[in-house]
């Protein structure tokens, strides 16, 4: 099934900012669909190389270390270590986890760097970036926050606002201020090298969308619309004092953008693994016939299907990504997973409250992967699939044939002896699964394959049924020996199926049956289990969970909700004191509104028409994901009407509603009474 026409792989999983814990959502976006895919490639003999490890610079980290009063160093240390502890518990099986603070990454990034610097890649580009003088520094995008152009949320960052979702740049933000020192920052010349990526688009056009039409839609339906939204070139520098230094003259106080310098910590990583092997690590990046697989979440698309390819196009020696099954995300109960809010299932805590449950998450995760759209983690759906699921269809299976066995023959494989229709059908059906669930495998559909491996335990279930050996024993014990027999082959191809899925699994039914020596590729066979062998004792491979464990987690959850919302009352800063003129400025109305529609080529705004009492206005607030425009019509509204007008997505706004934010983020109308006047002053 796999092709052959690869001789090694290279396979990475996105490199996690070290600047905190691991969740659920990290490991069902990436780690456990690479892990799987790693696993059966290696089951199948395959020569791979699995590569992840730390992402350790830039200002996701700077900005930690500052929030917790550590060093950034300080703050790698420890995350580092968290994160490879629990990638290491949930059995993601990398040949190396590195660290991009490495100093074999450091050298690796600095000379490929220079090496483009040297062949005369990049374009310097002297520009003016907000500066903060008090602090004496360079302010990154998102060391600036301020007022949201496109919906006007007071706390948006410099790149992004984490309310509407717009992506901006720090010069747009309306009474922009340095989270540095809270002065207002001044604009201030320098110097970055930036990497010409607009001269890429051809090669990127035929990369993407002619050489690879295999990819997922949700991967290359993103890179069209960069492609087609036209590409610019990009900073790979920046005035920062944390990360690698720019080897170049005239560059102090400058580091590579962490963007440049974290994918090719894939190759540092290859590098340091190959040394400590006796390999070559050029064998796994220059080689034509080594596939290179990028596992990475949808936020990183561009990165690895854009950006990196590009770099390493402009080096000339490297192959180029070969695949990049890129997840969408994983929500938790309905909402967006956030570590702010610490919405989240750590994998540290689950471990301790579902010690040596390992593989029941990442069945959980897979069965229920983000691989096309967005996806709810619950915990009522977590305890379902566990139980009637893995308990019900999985362990049952199992369990039966292995104490059948021991009641019925003292715990070894009795003999095949001769077939009858049902079991010839069952063992040809059984011959089929290997090939089934690569096919999904290869085309990194793992829910499907997880599917066709249940399907396995569900033929053994069914055959246990057909065939009743438990009736049989007392009239027909040759017939009994036969049907175990197979039910045991079942078993042993379950097990070997199962181990890129569920490692602890198959690890437990390698040691009950005693099939060490068997890989992957004997699976699907009637004759693995010889004669005679003894069996281990009938351990139950998978627990029923009860509801109050579940009610527990979702407390738990909802504990944090609670305690966010008494936080929030407790720090959320008043604002500055104003006057009574300042307030009198604002012309706030009653108004009502009278038509409400989506705003197209946007998912976050609605344009509304509003009756003010004076006059009918256009209003476009970033509100899409909180109401439907059906909702709104007639509803009363709070609206400022002496705001200027803003232009948004090429609609004139008149003004702005009111809406009040909750503590879990959700929307609420600030709205008068429903016998309030449209026009009427509120004051
Ligand atoms: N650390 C971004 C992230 O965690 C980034 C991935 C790097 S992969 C080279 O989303
Ligand atoms: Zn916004």
């Amino acid at each position: 099934m796999t092709e052959k026409k690869f001789n090694k792989y290279t396979v990475t999983a996105a490199l996690p900012y070290a600047n905190g814990p691991v969740h659920i959502g990290h490991l069902a976006g990436v780690y456990v669909p690479a892990d799987i895919y790693v696993r059966y490639l290696r089951g199948v003999g395959r020569d791979v190389a699995f590569i992840g490890g730390s992402d350790e610079h830039g200002v996701a980290i700077t900005l930690k270390a500052r929030t917790e009063g550590k060093t950034p160093q300080e703050i790698v240390d420890h995350y580092h270590e968290m994160i490879k502890n629990s990638f290491a518990s949930f059995g993601i099986s990398f040949d190396i986890y590195s660290r991009t603070s490495s100093l074999q990454h450091h050298k690796t990034a600095s000379a490929y760097f220079d090496n483009l610097y040297k062949k005369g890649v990049f374009e310097e580009i002297d520009s003016e970036q907000f500066y903060d003088e008090k602090a004496e520094q360079f302010l990154a995008d998102r060391y600036i926050k301020g007022t949201c152009p496109t919906c006007s949320f007071a706390e948006a960052y410099g790149d992004q606002c984490e309310y509407c979702g717009s992506t901006l740049s720090p010069t747009e933000l309306i009474h922009p201020k340095s989270m540095l020192s809270g002065e207002v920052p001044i604009m201030k010349a320098t110097k970055h090298w930036y990497f010409p990526l607009d001269k890429y688009e051809n090669f990127l056009r035929e990369y993407i969308l002619r050489d690879h039409k295999e990819w997922k839609s949700n991967v290359s339906g993103q890179c069209k619309s960069w492609l087609d939204g036209g590409l610019r070139a990009r900073p790979m520098t920046r005035d920062l004092d944390w990360g690698i230094k720019v080897p170049i003259k005239g560059a102090s106080g400058k580091v590579l953008y962490v963007w440049f310098d974290a994918p090719i910590g894939y190759i540092s990583a290859t590098q340091e693994w190959a040394a400590a092997k006796g390999k070559n690590w050029e064998d796994y990046w220059k080689k034509e016939d080594t596939k290179l697989v990028h596992f990475i979440g949808k936020d990183n698309i561009v990165f690895h299907c854009i950006i990196f390819p590009s770099i390493l196009k402009a080096e000339g020696s490297y192959i180029l990504p070969n695949n990049v099954p890129s997840n969408e995300f994983l929500n938790l109960e309905g909402n967006k997973i956030s570590t702010s809010r610490n919405w989240a299932v750590w994998l540290h805590e689950y471990l301790e409250d579902f010690p040596d449950q390992q593989d029941v998450l990442r069945y959980v995760l897979t069965a229920n992967a983000p691989e096309t759209k967005d996806n709810d983690f619950t915990w009522k759906d977590f305890q379902t699939r566990n139980n009637s699921e893995l308990v019900a269809i999985y362990g049952n299976f199992v369990n039966r044939a292995l104490v059948l066995t021991h009641n019925f023959f003292e715990g070894t494989v009795p003999e095949q002896q001769e077939l009858q229709k049902v079991d010839k059908h069952t063992l040809q059906v059984l011959s089929s699964f290997p090939d089934r669930i690569a096919c999904a495998l290869e085309r990194f559909k793992f829910r499907e394959a997880l599917n066709h491996l249940m399907d396995l335990a569900r033929l053994g279930n069914k055959y246990l049924a057909e065939t009743e050996p438990w009736k049989l024993i007392k009239i027909d014990p040759e017939r009994v020996s036969t049907i175990l027999n197979i039910s045991l082959q079942i078993v042993t191809s379950l097990g070997l199926l199962s181990k890129p899925f569920l490692p602890n699994t198959y690890d437990k039914l390698s040691k009950i049956l005693n099939f060490g020596h068997l890989d992957w590729k004997d699976a699907g066979r009637s004759d693995n289990l010889k004669k005679a062998t003894v069996l281990g004792p009938a351990v139950l491979l998978f627990e029923k969970i009860e509801d109050d464990v579940i009610k527990t987690q979702i407390k738990k959850l909802m504990d944090t909700k609670e305690e966010k919302k008494a936080s929030a009352v407790q720090i959320t800063p008043i604002k500055e004191e104003i006057n009574y003129d300042d307030f009198m400025k604002m012309d706030l109305r009653v108004g009502e509104i009278l038509t409400a529609d989506p705003v197209p080529k946007s998912n976050k705004l609605l344009k509304f028409t509003v009756d003010t009492g004076l006059d009918h206005r256009i209003i476009v607030s970033g509100v899409a994901k909180h109401f439907s425009s059906q909702e709104m019509i007639g509803k009363k509204v709070t609206v400022l009407l002496n705001l200027a007008p803003r232009n948004i997505m090429g609609i004139n706004s008149q003004g702005m509603l009111l809406f009040a934010e909750n503590e879990d983020g959700r929307l609420k109308l600030v709205a008068p009474d429903t016998s309030a006047t449209n026009g009427a002053d509120i004051s």
